[in-house]
């Protein structure tokens, strides 16, 4: 399917169910597979089909906004901050979870000291080399499982899933997650993203099945 045809039919599947009146529930589940999703034991890719090369060389991650040390960090200076790993369950919108990912790179924490976000900053805007861009509310990137990984099970991880870096947020539907990574934008009103301004929620809690907006 081309790149328009994928967004359309996408665009097209979350205003008809907001049409049915599916809206998310009240109460979340406490599974550990939140309702509605499948256990899948490959790695589906979800992107708008372009996978971006990016040489290390050239690499960078802008972070920018209400902060008050902005930085245009390098693959080193990224390298050079602490590094952690994560476990972590994936869940992606179209139905389908991944289990026990291992995830290593930068805490968003890090990135969040290194910049010092000013007290007005509420909200965070990615932006990716493929022209995607999500937004998050920034109390949802201080958990210590939000990650700028550049690793996967051990390995850089590989384009397709997003390298050589994205972000992981493993409480939200992987949407929320900017694959191809290169900026990120501390704001105090929200900003909507790629799938957020296209019918899907802006909250997008996989125990909720808060699927549409
Ligand atoms: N830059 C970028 N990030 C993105 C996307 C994208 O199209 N571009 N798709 C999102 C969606 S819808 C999902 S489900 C996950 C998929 O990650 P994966 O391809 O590693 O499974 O990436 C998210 N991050
Ligand atoms: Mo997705």
């Amino acid at each position: 399917m081309s790149k328009q045809r994928y967004i359309e039919a996408k665009q097209r599947w979350a205003e008809k169910q907001k049409a049915n009146g599916v809206t998310a529930r009240a109460e979340p589940s406490r599974d550990r597979l939140p309702p509605g999703q499948k256990l899948t034991a490959g790695f589906p890719v979800l992107d708008l089909g372009v996978q971006p090369d990016i040489p290390l060389a050239d690499w960078q991650l802008k972070i920018d906004g209400l902060v008050d040390h902005p930085q245009q960090l390098s693959w080193a200076a990224l390298g050079a901050l602490p590094q952690v790993e994560d476990v972590s369950d994936f869940h992606c919108v179209t139905t389908w979870s991944k289990y026990d990912c291992r995830w290593g790179g930068v805490a968003f924490t890090a990135l969040y000291e290194l910049v010092q976000p000013q007290p007005e900053a509420k909200f965070v805007y990615f932006t990716s080399y493929d022209g995607y861009s999500t937004n998050v509310a920034l109390a949802q990137c201080l958990d210590d499982d939000v990650l700028i990984a550049t690793s996967f099970n051990g390995a850089p991880v590989p384009r397709e899933h997003g390298g050589p870096a994205r972000i992981i947020i493993p409480k939200l539907y992987a949407w929320k997650g900017a694959k191809f990574v290169n900026g990120i934008t501390f704001l105090a009103e929200d900003k909507l993203g790629f799938w957020e301004v296209r019918g899907y929620s802006n909250t997008a809690d996989p125990w909720t099945e808060d699927r549409y907006a």
